[in-house]
């Protein structure tokens, strides 16, 4: 047998650590960390790659549909029948329909950086695939995921994306880490930094509705009712207002609605939002006291504070609290990274269309700041043909069926299209009514590149592609080829490569030369960008806002018809605001916070992974449970008002009283059953969404847990 190790990139999802992998004859039976290299991590996923690309649930070749839209019945087929038939489908609905007649969505398994930089648009988030074809309709995730933390709530306040926030955590003395939980990343870099400035005396507070593992090392846990954050945020405007705790001369020259904010504030006294949030007065006056006058204070957030009512005003009343207090582009506080240069001429291609896409209408801020149809109005697209009929649709690297509230209504709709194609590693839900299905090789089966923080990389293929699998890009590729179009993609590894470094061709020969990488060059840090002319499109100091200012009441929200202030909305099915619902579903429902053993629904096939955590849980309170007369490890029905599904309690008090934390993930055929049954997006609701980002309120739901008894 021959054993070699050598240095590569993980190949399981798009963090790009720095390992080493074993081969034996050629087979991957080993990964570890990479010793002293940049990025060098490996989480448990990461361990697990020989099974997870050897996995026996890999597709195996294309396959064509024989039965009934979702009865799993397919044929195999060889790469050309299955591309030919697409192609042919795709000019069908478009000859009949039109172009828009065909969405895109994306998903989690296409963020490997070559397919972010060449194969998807819209700042990487969405197949670019049909925009020459002349539909507007390209989505992915971001219907459900980063678009209200980074580009809503951010674009419409001081007009930067959320991917140049930078929280300064090496310089800073105080660390909010506020509805996301760095130990999950992927790879868990900011978590690494937090926890060696915690060394350095810098002091962490979690604001989370959980006791994670980061709150759990911080030196302060606020707990908070989910979804409520945005008055919890007003609460401390309320204080550090009224305290005059504020940088004056910030709020003076660069902010424009001061005025107004102080008048809306008055009403989230810290006793009321207490009663709002849980937290006490006390606590909420000391946190924003602690804010305001600790000359250094960084903030990390991200989807926590999405999925409820008003999301988006709540992470921009977060990030007002942020900038009124001193913290905006500062050393140690929130800084704005410089925009990377992108690799290649984005707009190859015209992209003006006949129509809009579906959702714009219903979510035009959304539109106007993603270029993104708003998946979330699929359905009703299809079912009742509005804005105009929709027939086909294009699945990249997504498992939409576990991932968006109420699955039923999404499965009602891919049962009435004329075409519908998945590209994926395994047999998804979504998959089994796809008319073609396309087996997508792993990162670890593929060449490419990736770019670090001041450092860069080629990812060199490390085993051939399993069975008939391709890489994702060379089959959207592909298919452009087929459609007229082959020239705006790389049409192999070879070329992408040459393509992504095409501006620095002095940085790939030296990458070619290197075996782990090379450092590239970081712009020296500039704070207080507004003040020198670096944040303008004209040079001039200022924000990229319509007024030029820190926009607390925003100009983009009000011409879209929504409040210019950070409104606070109670989040609808809670127990202030529905205390009819209440009664039969008295616990506040929160679900999907991240699990390191799966990533969203995938793994969940994987033995040694789901050996880690074999069930999906309910978190729920001792005091809650044993009212229910419920023990640990006891299966239990979830249940709210759309549904109902077992889930296996975890008693414990990193939840609140009250308060109940359901997994995601589950839901899709090759998982092991007890995941298989648990769709946890059978509980959550299509109808109740963020009314301007069109978000579902995945965290703020009520629902019932009761012991399960399975006579
Ligand atoms: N291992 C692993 N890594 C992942 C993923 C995965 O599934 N597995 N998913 C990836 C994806 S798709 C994404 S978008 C990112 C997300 O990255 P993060 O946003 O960091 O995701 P979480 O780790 O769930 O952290 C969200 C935190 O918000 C808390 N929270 C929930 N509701 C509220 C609330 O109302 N208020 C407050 N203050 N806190 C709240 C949750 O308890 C949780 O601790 O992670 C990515 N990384
Ligand atoms: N209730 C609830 N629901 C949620 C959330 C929540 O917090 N609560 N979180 C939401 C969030 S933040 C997000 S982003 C969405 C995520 O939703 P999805 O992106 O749909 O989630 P995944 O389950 O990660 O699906 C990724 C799919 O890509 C496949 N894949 C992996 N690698 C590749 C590849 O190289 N090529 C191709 N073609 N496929 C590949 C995987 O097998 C998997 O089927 O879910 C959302 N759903
Ligand atoms: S975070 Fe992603 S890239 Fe890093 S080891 Fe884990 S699976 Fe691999
Ligand atoms: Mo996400």
């Amino acid at each position: 047998m021959v054993i070699e190790k050598k240095p590569a990139i993980c190949g399981i999802c798009e963090g790009g650590c720095a390992v080493e992998v074993t081969l034996e004859d050629g087979r991957l039976t080993g990964v570890a960390p990479l010793k002293d290299a940049p990025y060098s991590h490996l989480c448990v996923r990461g361990k697990h790659a020989p099974e997870i690309v050897y996995s026996p649930h890999r597709l195996k070749t294309p396959l064509i549909r024989t039965g009934e839209r979702g009865e799993g019945k397919f044929r195999e087929a060889g790469w050309d029948e299955a591309l030919d038939f697409t192609v042919q489908k795709m000019t069908e609905i478009k000859e009949k329909h039109g172009p828009q007649a065909i969405v895109s969505h994306s998903g989690r398994g296409a963020f490997e950086r070559s397919m972010v930089e060449f194969g998807n648009a819209r700042d990487g988030v969405a197949s670019k695939l049909l925009l020459p074809f002349g539909s507007p309709n390209i989505t992915g995730v971001s219907s459900i995921c980063y678009a209200s933390y980074g580009a809503l709530a951010p674009l419409t306040t001081f007009g930067v994306p959320g991917f140049r926030l930078m929280p300064d955590t090496e310089n800073s003395d105080l660390i909010v880490v506020w509805g996301t939980n760095p130990v999950t990343d992927s790879p868990p870099t900011h978590f690494k930094k937090i926890i060696a400035a915690q060394k350095n005396k810098a002091k962490v507070i979690a604001i989370d509705h959980m006791r994670t593992d980061m709150a759990r090392r911080a030196d302060r846990w606020v707990a908070v009712r989910s979804g409520t954050d945005g008055a919890l945020a007003l609460g401390m405007l309320n204080v550090v207002i009224n305290e005059k705790l504020y940088d004056r001369e910030f709020v003076e020259n660069w902010t424009a609605g001061f005025a107004e904010l102080r008048a809306y504030v008055q009403e989230f006294t810290p006793e009321k939002v207490e009663q709002i949030t849980l937290v006490p007065a006390q606590t909420l006056r000391a946190l924003a006291r602690e804010i305001a006058t600790t000359a250094r204070a960084c903030l990390h957030t991200y989807t926590g504070l999405e999925y409820t009512n008003s999301g988006v005003q709540n992470i921009r009343a977060v990030y007002i609290l942020w900038a009124i207090t001193g913290h905006f582009d500062t050393p140690g506080g929130l800084y704005i990274n410089n925009p990377a240069r992108p690799p290649l001429q984005k707009e190859d291609f015209t992209t003006s269309f006949d129509v809009p896409a579906i959702g714009a209408r219903e979510y035009p801020l959304f539109y106007e700041l993603t270029g993104c149809a708003q998946y979330m109005e699929f359905p009703r697209a299809v079912l009742t043909e509005t804005p105009y009929p929709v027939k086909g649709l294009l699945i990249n690297g997504s498992s939409t069926l576990t991932a968006y509230p109420q699955p039923e209504i999404f499965a009602e709709a891919y049962r009435r299209l004329d075409f519908m194609l998945v590209i994926d590693l395994v047999m998804t839900r979504d998959a089994l009514f796809a008319d073609v299905v396309l087996p997508a090789a792993t990162y670890y089966e593929t060449n490419s590149y990736m770019r670090y923080p001041g450092y860069a990389r080629l990812r060199r293929r490390v085993i051939e592609p399993v069975r008939q699998a391709r890489n994702s890009l060379m089959i959207l590729a592909e298919l452009a080829r087929r459609l007229g179009y082959g020239h705006l993609y790389p049409q192999s590894e070879e070329e992408l490569i040459e393509k992504a470094f095409a501006r620095a061709p002095e940085l790939l020969e030296r990458l070619k030369s290197s075996v782990d990488g090379v450092p590239v060059p970081v712009p020296e840090p500039t704070y207080k960008k507004y003040e020198l002319g670096l944040l303008r499109k004209d040079r001039q100091p200022g924000f990229e806002t319509p007024s030029g200012k820190f926009e607390i009441t925003s100009n983009l929200m009000a011409k879209h018809g929504y409040e210019a202030l950070p409104v606070y909305i109670e989040p609808e099915e809670g127990p202030l605001r529905a205390p009819e619902i209440c009664r039969e579903f008295p616990l506040v429902l929160n679900s999907g916070a991240r699990m390191q053993s799966t990533f969203r629904s995938q793994h969940l096939h994987v033995p040694g992974l789901v050996k880690i955590q074999d069930k999906p849980l309910v978190l729920i309170n001792p005091g809650d449970a044993a009212e229910r007369g419920i023990k640990g490890g006891d299966p239990v029905i979830v249940s709210t008002r759309r549904g109902q599904v077992v889930f296996y309690a975890d008693v414990t008090d990193n939840v609140l009283p009250g308060q109940v934390e359901v997994n995601m993930g589950g839901g899709n055929p090759a998982q092991v059953e007890a995941w298989r049954q648990a769709n946890v997006n059978y509980l959550t609701d299509a109808g109740n969404r963020d009314y301007i980002s069109g978000f579902p309120v995945y965290k703020a739901l009520l629902c019932q847990v009761e012991k399960w008894s399975q006579s």
